[in-house]
């Protein structure tokens, strides 16, 4: 029988690992337990973009360009609603237009919101939506409970230096461009992490290619998944998401030289080295394994960037291959 695996995630990057993933195992025993800190209510709608894109990408529907939302999406709404911008009164959020929601992704916002309000819980309603985009793998949220990055901005920060941001509107409207001086998770304290007996349990523990500060750090700081992976550490494995000392898409890099790591497969180790016993990186990084190893976990070199679903698998089928 295939292992079972539990895969700590974030969005694009994760969501291709775990595509790849599901052709390597039975994908009925993988589960994902996916960051909602980057969660967002938009127009009143419950925006869940990590749990979206995972679930896009696993049923082959996302578009891969963007690497967000739905495949030949149209944007009539988001059009219309800019009819509005003139009369919004000063202070007023209604019909703002730069979070770009599609005409087909808002059905899935609507779903969403309207039985959360019926009083399920997201990790219900993730699993339905799941069943309805025709997914095999199980998606959990990392928690039901409201998990909230907010970045401080720094004092050399162009824009509002020292305040508060929620990460959204730091991520999209301002292009992740502001530099970050602190991020906290707030409500992590209280909240109850879901599918820990997974994280206990599974064959195999896979932190994904994620960013290690804000997509898998929310789910790190939910009481009990650290102590479970540290107790398990030996068949836990982490895939780099830092390629040549850069992330393939977004702020991780960055991020992490302003929040004091070295933004490289080294840092990425000295942040995973308690909880995990192995890193997987890219081949371009092959000189960086020793210090890898120094920083205390075993190294796997291998092709990360996953510019195809054969790189996917390959990169799937090693990463299990290097713990199981
Ligand atoms: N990212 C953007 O850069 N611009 C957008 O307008 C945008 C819209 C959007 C809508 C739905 C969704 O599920 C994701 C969306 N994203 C957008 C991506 C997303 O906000 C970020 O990539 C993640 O939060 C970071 O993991």
């Amino acid at each position: 029988m295939d292992p079972s695996v539990a895969v700590l995630a974030g969005g694009v990057g994760a969501a291709r690992f775990l595509a790849g993933l599901s052709r390597a195992v039975d994908p009925t025993r993988t589960t994902a337990i996916v960051n909602t800190a980057d969660d967002t209510v938009l127009h009143g709608l419950t925006v869940c973009p990590d749990l979206d894109t995972v679930t896009y990408t696993l049923a082959g529907l996302s578009d891969d360009e963007r690497g967000w939302g739905l495949s030949g999406e149209t944007w009539r709404t988001l059009e219309a609603l800019a009819r509005f911008a003139d009369v919004r009164p000063a202070g007023s959020t209604a019909g703002s237009t730069w979070f770009s929601l599609g005409d087909t992704d808002l059905a899935t916002h609507l779903y969403r919101t309207a039985r959360l309000a019926e009083g399920a819980t997201l990790h219900a309603v993730t699993d339905e939506i799941r069943r309805a985009f025709g997914v095999a793998q199980r998606i959990v949220p990392m928690t039901n409970e409201p998990v909230r990055t907010i970045v401080t901005l720094a004092d050399d920060s162009p824009v509002s230096p020292g305040a508060d941001m929620s990460f959204q509107e730091w991520f999209v409207r301002h292009r992740h461009a502001p530099p970050v001086a602190k991020v906290a998770f707030v409500g992590a304290d209280g909240a109850v992490p879901l599918a820990l007996d997974h994280v206990a349990s599974a064959d195999v523990v896979v932190i994904a290619p994620s960013n290690p500060l804000v997509s898998i750090g929310p789910i790190r700081a939910l009481s009990g998944v650290d102590a479970a992976l540290a107790a398990r550490r030996d068949t836990v494995v982490a895939v780099s998401p830092i390629v040549g000392g850069r992330a393939l898409k977004g702020p991780a890099a960055e991020m992490m030289r302003r929040l004091g790591s070295e933004a490289s497969v080294v840092g990425v180790a000295r942040l995973y080295a308690g909880i995990c016993s192995t890193l997987v990186i890219d081949s371009v990084d092959a000189d960086l394994a020793p210090e890898v190893e120094a920083a205390g976990m075993a190294c796997v070199v291998t092709d990360t960037v996953m510019s195809d679903a054969d790189v996917a698998l390959a990169l799937a089928l090693t990463t299990i291959g290097a713990v199981a």
